[in-house]
C-alpha cells in the first residue's frame, strides 16, 4: 500500500524511482493544494471569527423547541427536519454518492445520507413515533440500522434477516415509537464494510420527556471515524482492516472540524459516537469532565465518573458532561496517529538517524531527508509549513495558532470558551501572568 511516509522513506532504502514524483508535487500541483488550503473556505455565516483557519460553530445556542429539549449542535452538520403526521414525525433520509471534502483540499466520492456524511443527526423525544423513510440512491442494495435502539425486530434493519434488501431506486419505511432516551447511531446494515468504509452513518439522539438535571446549556454531537483513501487517491478503500489514512470527527479532519463553544460557567454536553474500527480514547484538557451517559440513557447521577480521557469503543456511545472554563482547550483523541492524516503503518524508524541530505542526493538525487530528529521538522519544508503528498492528499499535520504551527491532523478539535461570548474575533489569548514563557536563566539551587 502506498502511503506517504513509505513513499518518502521508501526513497532512503533505494526507492529512487518512488521519491521522484514526490518532488514533482512538491513544486507543482501541491504547493497549489497547500495555498488554496491555508483558506479555509467554509467557514459558516456568524461563525466566530479566527484567524489561522480553525472554524467555531455559531455562537447562538439554538432555542428550546416546543417539546422542551435543547437541540444538539453537530459540528459541521446539521439536524434533519421532519414533519409531523398525525402526530407521527416523518424522516426521509436518502443513501447517495456524494462528494466530500476532509479539510480544503482533499475531496473524495464518498457514500452519505441527504448530501452528507455523516448524514443529518436524527432529533426526537421519547414516547415520539417516528417514520423513516428511506430512499436508495446507490448503486447497490442497502438497509438501515438503528444502533441501540428499542424496537420491533422487523424494524431492526439487517438485510436478509428482518427485511429483503433495499435494491437501488427503492424506497422502504421503518415505523417506531421510541421507548428510551440517550446517544443513538444508524448505519446501513447491508454490505457493511463498504458502505460504512465509504461514510455512511449518522447519529440518533433521543431527548428525554422531562428536561435533565443538572440541565445542559450546550449539547454537541461528534460522531468518530476512520477512512482509507490512499495518498493521491479519491475513493476510501473498503478492504483495509487495520491501515487507515484519515481519522475524523463527524468525517471532517483538524483544522476543518468546527470547533464548539461556550460560555464560561455553562454545562456542556458532548456525544459522542464511533463507528470507526479503533477504539478511541478521548481526551479533554482543561476541566474534569463527568462520564455522564451512553446508549443506555443518561446514568443516574451516582454511577457518574470524573475523567479526563475516555474510552469511546467501536459501537459505543458515550455523553460526557462539564462546566466550562475561558480558554480555547483542545479535545482529541490521544493516540498520536489518530491526530495527524494520511498516517501509515510498517514504516521504517528514522528518528536519530544521521541523513547527510547533500552526500545522499550524490547517489539518490531526490532523497529528502526526514525523522532524524522527529517530524516536526518538515514543517519547515514548505509554505504552510507542513509535509506535501500527492495531489488530492493532506498534509500530516496541519492548524495553526497564535504561537505557531500546532502540528496535528486527524481527531483534533478545540472547545472555545470565553466569558462574554460574540465578544472574541481572535484565538484566546491568556490573562497576563497566566502563561508560560522563556526565561534565560534558571536558579542554580533547584535539585535536578
Ligand atoms: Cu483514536
Amino acid at each position: 500500500m502506498i502511503n506517504r511516509r513509505n513513499l518518502l522513506v521508501g526513497s532512503a532504502v533505494g526507492l529512487v524511482a518512488a521519491s521522484l514524483p514526490l518532488r514533482a508535487q512538491q513544486d507543482h500541483s501541491s504547493h497549489q493544494a497547500q495555498t488554496s488550503s491555508s483558506h479555509h473556505q467554509h467557514t459558516p455565516k456568524k461563525a466566530v471569527k479566527t484567524t489561522k483557519n480553525i472554524p467555531a460553530v455559531k455562537t447562538e445556542k439554538p432555542a428550546v423547541t416546543e417539546q422542551g429539549y435543547l437541540p444538539v449542535v453537530t459540528p459541521n452538520g446539521r439536524t434533519l427536519p421532519y414533519r409531523l403526521n398525525d402526530g407521527v414525525k416523518e424522516f426521509h433520509l436518502i443513501a447517495e454518492e456524494i462528494e466530500h471534502e476532509f479539510a480544503s483540499g482533499t475531496k473524495i466520492k464518498a457514500w452519505g445520507y441527504n448530501g452528507t456524511t455523516p448524514g443529518p443527526t436524527i432529533e426526537a423525544v421519547e414516547g415520539d413515533r417516528v417514520r423513516i423513510y428511506v430512499t436508495n440512491k446507490l448503486p447497490e442494495h442497502t438497509s438501515i440500522h438503528w444502533h441501540g435502539i428499542l424496537l420491533p425486530w422487523g424494524m431492526d434493519g439487517v438485510t436478509g434477516l428482518t427485511q429483503p434488501p433495499i435494491k437501488p431506486g427503492e424506497t422502504f419505511v421503518y415505523e417506531f415509537t421510541l421507548q428510551q432516551h440517550g446517544t443513538h447511531m444508524y448505519h446501513p446494515h447491508a454490505d457493511e464494510m463498504v458502505q460504512m468504509a465509504m461514510g455512511m452513518m449518522g447519529m440518533f439522539i433521543i431527548h428525554p420527556k422531562e428536561p435533565v438535571t443538572p440541565a445542559i446549556d450546550r449539547d454537541y454531537a461528534v460522531l468518530l471515524h476512520n477512512w482509507a483513501v490512499h495518498p493521491g487517491t479519491y475513493r476510501p478503500d473498503p478492504s483495509v482492516m487495520t491501515e487507515f489514512d484519515l481519522w475524523t470527527m463527524n468525517s471532517k479532519v483538524f483544522p476543518a472540524i468546527e470547533s464548539m463553544v461556550a460560555q464560561t460557567g455553562e454545562r456542556v454536553r458532548i456525544r459522542i459516537g464511533n463507528l470507526s474500527m479503533w477504539n478511541h480514547p478521548m481526551h479533554l484538557h482543561g476541566v474534569q469532565f463527568e462520564v455522564t451517559g451512553s446508549d443506555g440513557g443518561r446514568w443516574p447521577q451516582n454511577q457518574w465518573r470524573k475523567e479526563v480521557t475516555e474510552i469511546v469503543g467501536v459501537g459505543q456511545t458515550r455523553d460526557i458532561e462539564f462546566v466550562a472554563v475561558p480558554g480555547d482547550w483542545v479535545f482529541h483523541c490521544h493516540m498520536s496517529h489518530h491526530t495527524m492524516n494520511a498516517m501509515g503503518h510498517g514504516v521504517p524508524n528514522m528518528l536519530g538517524v544521521k541523513q547527510p541530505e547533500a552526500q545522499l542526493n550524490k547517489v539518490l538525487p531526490n532523497y529528502m531527508a526526514m525523522g532524524e530528529s522527529g517530524m516536526a521538522e518538515h514543517q519547515e519544508h514548505t509554505d504552510m509549513g507542513h509535509m506535501p503528498g500527492p495531489e488530492n492528499t493532506l498534509p500530516m499535520m496541519m492548524g495553526e495558532g497564535r504561537y505557531g504551527k500546532l502540528e496535528m491532523g486527524g481527531m483534533f478539535s478545540m472547545i472555545r470558551v470565553r466569558d462574554q461570548l460574540g465578544h472574541h474575533a481572535d484565538l484566546y489569548e491568556a490573562p497576563a501572568g497566566t502563561q508560560a514563557r522563556k526565561v534565560t536563566q534558571v536558579p542554580s539551587d533547584i535539585p535536578i
